[in-house]
């Protein structure tokens, strides 16, 4: 089947109306952030991807080491009808659940969503193309905000893979998980991906890689504002910096300033005094107790968790 067309519920001004908001809450406040959500343009989503390649990030593979032996029973386990994936950027992993559920049979469509029109636009086109019979529904929208226009009806799994999550700050993750729980009903269920703590010299790395490719996937934000708020950062001034915070267990990446500088972004003048840092992520690294309690307090019920041979990334079923 060829894919459907794209279902758009962020139209391109909700989408520059978030970012000028975003933009004027984080680069006004005292300690000056971004959220994530902005790297992700059709550069930032290539860059993305290469990232996932790198020797240093080790979640893509633990993931993937995950769901290539755990497939078979997911789709056995739920007997979803539709798959839904939440923040689907290329849905390269989400092929081994399709690979599972077309061997068994009995999953009609795939729906997945992204704020990237771009990474939407060619995963939907591919898998359109290679699981024949497949009803491909791709539906751009922030997941955090689209929860209540997934399509309803159907034994639904949801998928929130790569981690993901840990992009949430913690009030923002119980409420999108209670949303997610709200959205869903008795017999849909949960897959979902979260990266483990362990070892800052393994976590760290993953964030910093050798070839420099997350420093520029970092810097990208300043592009994007650049190019859509036609601000004018100078974004080979910035360096990139990515540091683990025991006490929370996540890892902010962030960018530092190298020399004062003023810059001009909407109706702001941002000063920046050398060395100092702009937050641009939070990625929170979850042990399996914690995971378990964040989607019981959802009303979720954990049913399985299971993680990669070396214990690094976690993935767990859970029932609405
Ligand atoms: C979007 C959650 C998969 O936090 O690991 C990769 C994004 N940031 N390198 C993560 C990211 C820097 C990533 N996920």
């Amino acid at each position: 089947m060829t894919a459907e067309p794209l279902e758009i519920y962020l139209e391109e001004q909700d989408l520059e109306r978030g970012l000028r908001q975003d933009v004027r809450a984080g680069l006004s406040a005292e300690q000056k952030w971004l959220p994530p959500k902005w790297f992700y343009d059709a550069r930032g989503s290539e860059l993305f991807e290469e990232i996932t390649r790198l020797p240093e990030y080790y979640p893509t593979r633990a993931e993937r080491a995950v769901l290539a032996e755990r497939a078979p029973d997911i789709a056995a386990l739920t007997g979803a009808k539709t798959l839904i994936e939440l923040g689907s950027g290329s849905s390269e992993k989400t092929r081994l659940l399709l690979d599972a559920f077309t061997r068994r049979g009995g999953l009609g469509t795939f729906v997945p969503l992204d704020v990237s029109v771009s990474a939407l636009r060619r995963s939907t086109a591919e898998i359109a193309a290679d699981y024949p019979g497949l009803r491909v529904r791709g539906i751009v929208g922030d997941f955090t905000r689209q929860l209540d226009r997934l399509p309803t009806g159907g034994r639904r799994l949801v998928v929130f893979l790569g981690g993901t999550i840990g992009n949430l700050l913690p009030v923002e993750r119980a409420e999108f998980l209670a949303a997610m729980r709200a959205a869903l009903e008795v017999g849909d269920w949960l897959l979902l991906g979260t990266d483990l703590v362990k070892d800052p010299s393994v976590t760290v790395p993953a964030y910093d890689d050798a070839a420099g490719v997350t420093a520029q996937f970092n810097r990208n934000v300043l592009r994007v504002i650049n190019r859509e708020l036609g601000a004018d950062f100078d974004p080979e001034a910035f360096e990139h910096v990515a540091r683990w915070d025991p006490d929370r267990e996540w890892v902010e990446m962030r960018l530092r300033a190298t020399r004062p500088m003023r810059v001009r972004v909407l109706d702001l003048t941002v000063e920046f005094a050398a060395g100092e840092e702009l937050r641009t992520e939070v990625s929170a690294k979850f042990r399996p107790a914690g995971v378990a309690a964040e989607l019981a307090a959802a009303g979720f019920v954990a049913a399985e968790f299971w993680t990669d041979p070396e214990g690094l990334f976690g993935v767990t079923l859970a029932r609405a």
